[in-house]
């Protein structure tokens, strides 16, 4: 087992690395389930893989880049589809929370779900979906944090809260199938954040599905209005088992391109189920881009922010914006009003990726 450095140039058999990708996925979930203990899955982990091998072995790109500089490395274990996919419509509205210190709980679990119509996908989630779920809490909030990885993952995950102020190496630590990890935190600064996995590779983890929004509220709340989480991502796929598509890391990498860029885990899933708002009440819109690598230009096609807030923070105001850029790992706000009754087109203004699936539509009535 191991890993040779990916050669560069014509003579390049591109399907080696994919084999050897293949039989390194293959070990580890052989090593992980065939362990007696966790114990011995990890030792065999960081002896297989992790930085204590990559320091005397050539590494594929990204192998060490996570949110902790010292977690071991999953390498290239990629999710085993996981019998019919589990899906059904994320919620796009979000809802009011008042101030007091939030439980929260996250589950890290290895699920097969949809992402466009009749495509299947071998994702790694929080608790079962794509992106996990939309948590809120109020500035000033205690978050007190619980962090599990369920006993049938195929692999090891982590936290990385944009909202936090924490040192990594300790608060976004990898932990083991079957562990659980608790920390607590202050949201002292108010927006739209990202939460993600951080384990090396950490573009793996994400791309596989591994995200989220959390919105801290200012301390002073937002006015009231009809709120609504977008969060865009970019999927790059090929084939798996029974007609599950995995995840392709190379493509992820730029060796290719994405195969779709969604709102809320799925191509097209609003224009398949327009989201219903009223006229001539205000919509406040929280758009998350969990990338992993593509940007977005939010528009909505007949509207104009009356005011947009880089990183949701009511600090970072801007007037009369036709778009808003949202870059990989960012957050915005968006207000506006819908004058008049009809179908309003929300976009990713970068047309080639609304194309691949980063389209909505709000049915104003
Ligand atoms: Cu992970």
């Amino acid at each position: 087992m191991g890993f040779l450095r990916l050669p560069t140039g014509p003579a390049f058999d591109s399907t080696l690395f994919d084999r050897l990708l293949d039989q390194e996925s293959a070990d580890r979930r052989a090593l992980l389930k065939g362990g007696a203990g966790l114990g011995l899955a990890a030792a065999a982990l960081i002896g297989a893989g992790g930085r204590a091998f990559a320091q005397d072995q050539p590494t594929p790109p990204g192998e060490d880049v996570g949110s902790d500089p010292h977690s071991m490395g999953t390498g290239h274990s990629s999710p085993v589809p996981q019998g019919q996919p589990v899906w059904s419509v994320y919620d796009p509205f979000v809802k009011p929370v008042e101030p007091g210190d939030k439980d929260i709980t996250l589950v890290a679990k290895d699920v097969t779900t949809l992402i466009s119509k009749d495509v299947a996908y071998a994702a790694w989630t929080f608790n079962g979906t794509v992106p996990g779920p939309t948590l809120r809490a109020r500035q000033g909030d205690t978050i007190d944090f619980t962090f599990q990885v369920d006993p049938t993952a195929s692999t090891a995950h982590s936290v990385d809260f944009h909202s936090s102020k924490a040192a990594p190496n300790e608060k976004f630590k990898t932990i083991m199938p079957g562990e659980e990890f608790k920390w607590s935190y202050k949201a002292t600064t108010p927006g739209c954040f990202m939460y993600h996995c951080g384990t090396p590779p950490v573009l793996m983890h994400i791309g596989t599905g591994m995200y989220g929004t959390m919105i801290v509220d200012p301390e002073e709340g937002w006015e009231p209005a009809q709120e609504l989480i977008f969060v865009q991502s970019d999927f790059y796929l090929k084939e798996g088992e029974n007609g599950v598509m995995v995840p392709d890391y190379t493509k992820m990498l730029g060796n290719g391109n994405m195969d779709f860029v969604v709102f809320n885990g799925y191509a097209n899933q609003y224009v398949e189920n327009p989201i219903n708002v009223k006229v001539g009440e205000p919509i406040r819109i929280f758009v998350l881009n969990a990338g992993p690598n593509v940007w977005a230009t939010f528009h909505v096609v007949g509207a104009i922010f009356d005011k947009a807030y880089f990183n949701a923070n009511p600090k970072n105001v801007l007037h009369g914006m036709q778009s808003m850029p949202v870059g990989p790992g960012d957050g915005i706000a968006v207000e506006f009003t819908l004058e008049e009754p009809g179908e309003y087109v929300a976009v990713n203004h970068s047309f080639g990726h609304a194309a691949h699936g980063a389209i909505a539509i709000l049915r104003a009535s």
